[in-house]
Order: structure tokens, then sequence, then C-alpha cells
């Protein structure tokens, strides 16, 4: 989360009457942001961002039970820049180096955060890191 947007966070809640408080908490009352860690791309099996949280740092060819077709919002805070992979696809199917990995159900450019998407709902087994959302 930029600083930017926390600010804008806060203006909103000042702007709608609710009492102000000081730095996290504030930030915290602002449900429509995701709470995943800098360096991260994270799956919750709710929309907006609720319900049980998976967190990974590079790829997963193969979901856990957790989080398999039950993924409803996701957020890529994956540690961007020149030359790095930073792009998140989805895919439908797990996968091992000779599957095929199954339609790609969504992909999350840098600092994306989708709280929910109809095509994408309860779909995902698998995720690429890439450099793009054209290739894995
Ligand atoms: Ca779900």
């Amino acid at each position: 989360m930029t600083l930017t947007r926390v600010t804008a966070a806060m203006a909103a809640l000042a702007v709608a009457g609710v009492p102000m408080f000081a730095g996290s908490a504030a930030a915290a009352a602002a449900t429509a942001l995701a709470e995943c860690p800098e360096g991260y791309f994270c799956a919750w099996t709710d929309p907006n961002f609720g319900g049980q949280r998976s967190q990974w740092a590079g790829d997963d060819n193969w979901w856990e039970g957790s989080i398999a077709d039950q993924d409803s919002s996701w957020a890529n805070h994956l540690t961007s820049g020149p030359g790095v992979k930073d792009h998140v696809t989805v895919y439908a199917s797990a996968t091992t180096p000779t599957d095929d990995p199954g339609d790609a159900t969504i992909c999350l450019r840098p600092g994306d955060e989708v709280a929910h998407n109809a095509t994408a709902d309860d779909r995902g087994n698998s995720h690429s890191v890439s450099h793009g959302c054209d290739s894995r």
C-alpha cells in the first residue's frame, strides 16, 4: 500500500465523519484496502479481501486445498521494478511440468488489488509470476 492510498483513505473517512484514529487503526478501518504484505501475492477465499488469506513470494504450481478453487479476491504486492518478474497470472488447473495449466482466470499487474471478479471466482489452482500478462 502506498502512502498516497493511505492518505486518500484517511481523507475519505474524515469526509464521512468517521472518528479519526492514529496510523494503522485508520488504515484498518478502510476495508477496501487489501492487507497483503509487501513482497507477496495474496488470494482470499471471500470477496473484498475477506475469509482466509493465502500468500506467496513466488510461483506455486499446485495450490493447497485451503485456497484451490476458493479464490475470490486477489492482491499483487510483489516487489516491482525494471526487469523484475512482477505480474501474476492465475490458472484454472494445477500444473506439473507436463500438464496444461488450463485457462488463465485472472492476471494482476504490479499493485493490482481485485476485490471481486466473476470470471475468476473460485477457479484458481496455480499461479505463475512473469514479466507480463500475456506469457507464462
Ligand atoms: Ca470463494
